[in-house]
Formats: C-alpha cells, structure tokens, sequence
C-alpha cells in the first residue's frame, strides 16, 4: 500500500488531496498543528476510529517551524510521496507578520526538505509553490516566465520553490514544484476573496448582513476549482522524472466580475450592498494572473473541468446551504462572526 504524508491536511488543498489519495488506495498521515481550538472540520468526515483496523487517514502533531518533529515524522513514517501544503497562506497577512511567514513558508519547507535528505528517506516529494511569484510579471505565466514576487509571502514561496529545484538538482532528489494559481471551492477559508463573497452573498441574501466591504475590484486572478488542482499534485508525483509545472485553466476575471456573478446567482444588485474600505487593499498588489498551463495538459494530461461561472455558482450554492443550516440550528456565533469585518482581511 502506497503511503503518503501531507502537511497541510487540514486547510483547503489538503483535504481534497487526502480525500484524493484514500480513493486512491493510499494509506495517508496528515499532519495537524497544535491549536486551542479544533482545526480539523475539512477532513472530519474521512476520519475513522484508529482502533478499527481498516483505518487508513491517521493525524500526527507537528509543526513546519518545527525540524525535530518533521525528522521524526519522517523517519517513523518513511513515507512514499511528501505533499508539502502546510503554510502562513494569506497573501495579506504575510505583510502583518513577514517573519512568521518566512518562518514557516521558506525555512519551513527547507526543514522539511533537508529532513527528508538526512533521515535518507527515498520518497517523492511535492512543493505548493505559487503563481504569486510571478507577481508583476505580464500574463500568460508560464514556467519560463521570470519571477517577480510582491508580498513577503510570495518572497518566501520563491524561496521555498528554489530549494526544491536545488535540492533536486544537488542531490537527485525526486522533488518537483507544482505553480499552481489560484483554485478555491466551499472549503477555501473565509478570507480569501472569493469565499469572502460568497459568504456575505449568503449572509445578505438570508438578511443577516449588510454590506460586504471589499479592497481593489480590479484585480485579475486565473480562478479554478480545488478538486482539479489535487488531482495535478498527484500526478506530478507520478511522473518517472521530478519537473516544475505551471497549473491553471488559461483564464482571468477580475475581483469585480466574480461579484457581479456572485450576487447575481442569489437574484441580489452588488451596486446596493459592496462598499470599497482601504484597509484591505496591499502595500503592493498582483494586478493581473493567467495561467499558460499548456506544459500540464501536454505532459500530465491534466485538464480543469469545473468553468469559472460553475464556480461560483457551487460556492454561492454551498454558502447558501450553510448558512440556511446554522439559521436553522439557531447558531449565535454566525451573527457575532458575521459583522466583525476587521477578522475579514
Ligand atoms: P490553507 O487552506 O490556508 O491551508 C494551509 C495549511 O497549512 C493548513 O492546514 C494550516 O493548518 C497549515 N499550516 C499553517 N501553518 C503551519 C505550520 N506552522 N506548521 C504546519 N502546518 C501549518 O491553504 P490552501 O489554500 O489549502 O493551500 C495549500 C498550499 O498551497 C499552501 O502552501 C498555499 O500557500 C499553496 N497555494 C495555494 C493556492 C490556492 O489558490 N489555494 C495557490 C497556490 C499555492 P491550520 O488548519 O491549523 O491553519
Ligand atoms: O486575493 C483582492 C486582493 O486573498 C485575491 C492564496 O491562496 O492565491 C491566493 O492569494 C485578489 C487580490 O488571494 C479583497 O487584493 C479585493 O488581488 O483571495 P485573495 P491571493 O492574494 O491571490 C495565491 C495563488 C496563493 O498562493 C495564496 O496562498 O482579491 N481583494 N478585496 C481582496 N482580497 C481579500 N483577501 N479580501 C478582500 O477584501
């Protein structure tokens, strides 16, 4: 049985990948930080009783900023493929806190990395590396286009995707670096633009909200679907040789056409209910990404299958759903949640 260890699981990306794999046959160990409060809620649903012998998903503490306890992972484990997705993933928080973020982005994989060469565990290994490298440099992106970062945590993805090439080209490791742009679905996190939309579209359609303030509309994102971004990982790692792929559907909208659609599905007129607060526009912004993944498709065979109005068509639809759920359950903690914008960065 195939064995694969996933940092990150419990964010977004991690558990479509572990759901992914478990179809897939794998034995998966996902691991989960420390934190004072559950953390698990994305992946609770394929979580098994350790005691039942058919379980196949376990969870172990550890923590990138951490190398004893990804060497010892490791080397309990031995492992046949790494997924490294663990990271400070906000583009704009990274701004707020850029140590913590290298800390854990750059140096973070670095450990990982290092740990997987010194414990001379062979396996594969994936890097989440990030079309927020690619910064100000024009679109299409592809992997030969250079890298101009804009935030500390793109600086630190740049670092992240370096070493791994480094350490592939140093040591014949098999690692390869995934450039994935931006995939997001239901369980992307509430602070992330397009789920920030879709939850307040949601939140105002149901009458428990507002206004939705947002930063700069006229940013440009290449948007996909996560589900089909896992599916790339993998077969990434399936391939004989490590390489780098750029990963996206080809496509850009900006911030303000995924409102419009947005609160269109919900039979609502953004113009009524978006205001434009300063507090959320960057020091530096990304204007414009498009992925040219025509390597992916050629070589991977990879294709997106989920269009950008069927997007946030399943988001709106998701959120709706949710919220209509907590109404129900009479959950207090949506209306509290709800109207402190300043958690909504
Ligand atoms: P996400 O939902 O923010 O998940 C990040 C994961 O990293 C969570 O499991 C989080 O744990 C974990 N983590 C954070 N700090 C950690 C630490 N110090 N030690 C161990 N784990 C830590 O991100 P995502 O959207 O799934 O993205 C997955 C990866 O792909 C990230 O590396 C991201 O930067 C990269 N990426 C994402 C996109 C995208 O559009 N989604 C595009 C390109 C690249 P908690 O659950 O405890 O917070
Ligand atoms: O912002 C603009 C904002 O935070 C998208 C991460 O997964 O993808 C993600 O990074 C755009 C930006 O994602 C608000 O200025 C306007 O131009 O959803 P986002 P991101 O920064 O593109 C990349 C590929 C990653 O690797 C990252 O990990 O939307 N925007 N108003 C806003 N953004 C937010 N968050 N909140 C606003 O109110």
């Amino acid at each position: 049985m195939m064995k694969a260890l996933v940092t990150g699981s419990t964010g977004q990306d991690g558990s479509y990948l572990t759901e992914l794999l478990l179809a897939k046959g794998y034995e998966v160990h996902g691991l989960k930080r420390r934190s004072s409060s559950f953390n698990t809620d994305r992946l609770d649903h394929l979580y098994r009783d350790l005691h039942d012998c058919d379980a196949r998903f376990f969870l172990h503490y550890a923590d990138l900023t951490d190398g004893s306890s990804l060497a010892s992972l490791l080397y309990d484990l031995r492992p046949d493929e790494i997924y490294n997705l663990a990271a400070q993933s906000h583009v704009k928080v990274s701004f707020e806190v850029p140590e913590y973020t290298a800390d854990v982005v750059a140096s973070g994989t670095l450990r990982l990395i290092e740990a997987m060469r010194r414990t001379g565990v062979r396996c594969r290994f994936y890097q989440a590396s990030s079309s927020e490298m690619f910064g100000s440099a024009p679109p299409p992106q592809s992997e030969s286009t250079p890298f101009h970062p804009r935030s500390p945590y793109a600086c630190a993805k740049l670092f992240a995707h370096n070493i791994t090439v480094n350490y592939r080209e140093s040591y014949g490791l098999h690692a390869s670096s995934g450039i994935l742009f931006n995939h997001e679905s239901p369980r992307r996190g509430e602070t992330f633009v397009t789920r920030k939309i879709t939850r307040a579209v949601a939140h105002i359609k149901r009458g428990i909200q507002r206004k939705l303030y947002l930063g700069n509309l006229d940013a440009r994102r290449d948007w996909g679907y996560a589900p089909d971004y896992a599916r790339a990982m993998w077969l990434m790692l399936q391939r004989d040789a490590p390489d780098d792929y750029v990963v996206g559907t080809g496509e850009a909208h900006t911030v303000r056409e995924f409102v419009e659609l947005a609160f269109a599905r919900a039979g609502l007129d953004w113009n009524e209910f978006v205001e434009i607060d300063p507090r959320y526009f960057r020091p530096a912004e990304v204007d414009y990404l498009m992925a040219d993944a025509s390597k992916a498709r050629r070589v991977l065979g990879w294709e997106p299958t989920v269009t950008f109005q069927e997007l946030v068509r399943i988001m709106v639809d998701a959120d709706l759903k949710e919220a209509d759920s907590k109404i129900r359950g009479g959950d207090d903690a949506l209306r509290t949640a709800i109207d402190s914008q300043g958690r909504n960065m």
